[in-house]
């Protein structure tokens, strides 16, 4: 009994109870528990040299530092000094201007940028090697960002809502600014630049035109001056009909002279205001936005017009290419290739298009979109979503440095092999001479950011993966669990096993072997397989299961909607055959009798139950492993993870028995042993679903 209070107490003396709620994210510089790597880093950390201008961002560095250094080593640290055994900043004239070195050199620490932007992103890499409780006895570290536009696009709207946000309201108090500055602006701000995130679109593409009133540019101007230090730029999603909202114009044709004018003019004020602008993001054409098409004019048209407009300032247009027209007897998976196929090489130069990672939307697992195969004359941007809208919300544990590695990693073979989706994007297949990729944030007004403490991982992940795409994923959730929540080994296994088993769990209870789009129309959380009915055939589910009593899934073989054509021969020959096509894109491109054995030993029926089944089961051993690690984090914390995942927990039977049921219907077999039949009816099923998306 002893023995046992005794482990009790033992145990329980790593837990952190000091408050905490996530706010501070990975930038905690907590005092280091580790002693022998305190005194290891005290040896240089006193003191910090500036050798270099003192712009307002090496302003910033020397202010990042200096409290990381004393938070975690517990020491007085000052800013200048003749004294050797410093941090030393200086510029570096042959590394690229974001690029940095991290050396030791007698005993003092040289971060050396190629600007002042390297000397932030030196200093940030050197606190994370502290945090990390990593030996600096391995330097020089020499690092530079391999794609130049690293940018967050918020999905915000004027009245403070975010479309697809789950984390409360939007960051930005439009009513308040420009008086007033919420500190939350810079704290979001130096948690960008600590993973070299270095620009942002403050509002949602599907935009309002009054963000281009002199009322909200004096609104943009204050946030832009906010981030600026932070080596951040900013970015606004445009109307394309503002012209005619905002103008009075009748039309809003991108080629008529009064619309240039326009766009000309109001592209000046809006660079008068903010020097350092960096363009405007465009939703056109897609989902009842206005855009070119209204007057005949295509993407290109639309975009050159903008281009125009930005070019004497250096600003980009950043066009989307998230467009499907709803077409009955077309395949969506089709509909961006073929608007934008035929106008490769017809974008001005300074026009990146935006891409989103997959053809459909952000599923939980979606091919590489064709796309970035098919576009060597234009540069083409990624866009992911970090925000969770089809990843369970701020409800479910989704670690999506998986899905970003997987796709990146996949091979467009658009210039043999190795053209990799990743290398498309970052200029060295086509040497595009810009390159850009997006992720849409999941930041809002809740106090740990993300809703999900778990999610920060994802807005850390997606930071670090545009600095550079090589790192893994075990490498990026290793160093954000010490970050943010212990460097105990025990508990540092254990969290990052959960994070990267989260999103194949994900994936298998909602939609295994390739199913996608399944979900319900309003609740994108949970399921509804069913959903046959919508404004648009594209927006059910039946349009992607295809489910009968043969079988399910997509054909889009030649003897389907061919969208596999749309890929390279070495593309099509991987996934192009049922007997050899991975499992994991097996229902996308193929419709599969209930019957046929999978190269698994088990039919396509009992592989999908299995799935199912097994899902759920690791949530419940996610759920367990949670409880190991209580012991060493934040009790806070660590119940607000818990209680999601009891959350997770509910979802993932919700998913399962919904879609088991659903399909048996079809395929009029029973659940295989040793899984149970679902203890529910389809029709309780139907009821619940269909509660939750009551207004
Ligand atoms: O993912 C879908 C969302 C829409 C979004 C659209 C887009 C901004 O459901 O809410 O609109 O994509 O990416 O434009």
């Amino acid at each position: 009994m002893l023995k046992k209070i005794l482990l009790f107490f033992l145990l329980f003396s790593f837990a952190d109870a000091r408050a905490d709620d996530g706010y501070r994210l990975w930038l905690k510089y907590d005092l280091l528990k580790n002693i022998s790597k305190r005194a290891e880093y005290k040896r240089f950390a006193a003191f910090i040299q500036i050798r270099m201008e003192q712009t307002p961002v090496v302003r910033t560095a020397q202010e990042e530092l200096k409290r990381g250094l004393e938070g975690m080593l517990g020491i007085q640290v000052s800013n200048t000094s003749k004294k050797s055994g410093g941090i030393i900043f200086q510029l570096d004239k042959t590394s690229p201007e974001e690029g940095f070195r991290i050396e030791n050199k007698q005993g003092n620490i040289m971060i050396s940028g190629g600007g002042d932007k390297g000397v932030l992103y030196g200093v940030f890499e050197l606190l994370r090697l502290m945090q990390t409780e990593k030996s600096l006895t391995d330097l020089p570290i020499s690092s530079a960002p391999k794609i130049r536009l690293r940018m967050l696009n918020h999905w915000d709207n004027p009245l403070g809502t975010i479309e697809r946000g789950y984390a409360g309201a939007s960051l930005w108090k439009w009513y308040e600014l420009p008086e007033t500055l919420d500190p939350r602006y810079r704290d979001y701000a130096r948690a960008n630049a600590s993973v070299g995130i270095n620009a942002v679109a403050l509002n949602n593409v599907n935009a309002s035109a009054r963000f281009l009133t002199q009322e909200y540019l004096v609104k943009v101007k204050a946030l832009a001056d906010v981030f600026r230090p932070y080596g951040i730029q900013v970015f606004l999603s445009i109307n394309f009909a503002a012209p005619k909202i905002l103008g009075n114009l009748k039309t809003s044709d991108p080629l008529d002279p009064q619309v240039r004018q326009w766009w000309n003019a109001k592209t000046e004020e809006v660079y008068r205001l903010i020097p350092d602008f960096g363009g405007f993001l465009v939703k056109a054409n897609s989902e009842g936005e206005p855009g070119p098409q209204e007057y005949g004019r295509n993407h290109a048209d639309g975009a050159n017009m903008l281009a125009e407009a930005l070019r004497p300032h250096q600003g980009r247009v950043i066009w989307r290419a998230f467009v499907y027209s709803p077409d009955p007897r077309g395949d969506r998976f089709k509909e961006a290739y073929n608007e934008f196929k035929p106008l490769d090489g017809l974008f001005a130069d300074n026009v990146v298009v935006q891409v989103k990672n997959g053809p459909i939307d952000f599923q939980s697992r979606e091919p590489f979109h064709p796309l970035f195969g098919a576009m060597p004359q234009t540069p083409l941007a990624m866009e992911f979503q970090i925000t969770q809208e089809y990843l369970g919300f701020s409800t479910n544990i989704v670690y999506q440095a998986s899905l970003y590695k997987e796709c990146l990693e996949s091979d467009t073979y658009a210039k043999g092999k190795g053209s990799t989706v990743a290398r498309v994007v970052d200029g060295s297949v086509h040497s595009y001479d810009f390159t850009a990729i997006a992720g849409v944030a999941n930041t809002g007004s809740d106090r740990n950011w993300t809703g999900h403490l778990m999610s920060q991982a994802n807005w850390y992940a997606f930071g670090r993966l545009a600095w550079n795409h090589t790192l893994s994923e075990a490498q990026i959730a290793d160093e954000w669990v010490k970050m943010t929540w212990t460097t105990a080994p025990a508990a540092v296994v254990v969290i990052k096993n959960i994070l990267l088993q989260s999103r194949e769990t994900y994936v298998n209870f909602t939609t295994p072997l390739g199913l996608h789009h399944i979900m319900g129309q309003g609740i994108h959380f949970g399921p509804e397989p069913w959903l046959a009915q919508s404004a648009r055939p594209d927006w059910t589910s039946i349009y992607y299961h295809r489910a009968d009593s043969a079988g399910i899934g997509f054909d889009r073989t030649a003897k389907g909607s061919n969208a596999l054509g749309l890929y390279r021969q070495e593309v099509q020959n991987l996934w192009n055959n049922p007997e050899t096509c991975d499992l994991k894109y097996l229902l996308w491109f193929h419709h599969v009798g209930w019957n046929k054995k999978l190269s698994t030993g088990k039919t396509l029926w009992d592989e999908l139950c299995t799935r199912y089944y097994q899902g759920v089961e690791s949530v419940q051993q996610m759920q367990q492993e949670w409880g190991k690690v209580r012991p060493f984090v934040n009790v806070e914390m660590y119940e607000d993870v818990a209680g999601r995942l009891a959350v997770q927990h509910r979802e993932a039977l919700n998913w399962r028995d919904a879609c088991v049921l659903y399909f048996q219907t079809f395929s009029k077999q029973p659940v295989p042993s040793p899984f149970k039949q679902p203890e529910r009816t389809l029709e309780e099923l139907k009821k619940l679903v269909a509660i939750y998306q009551l207004k």
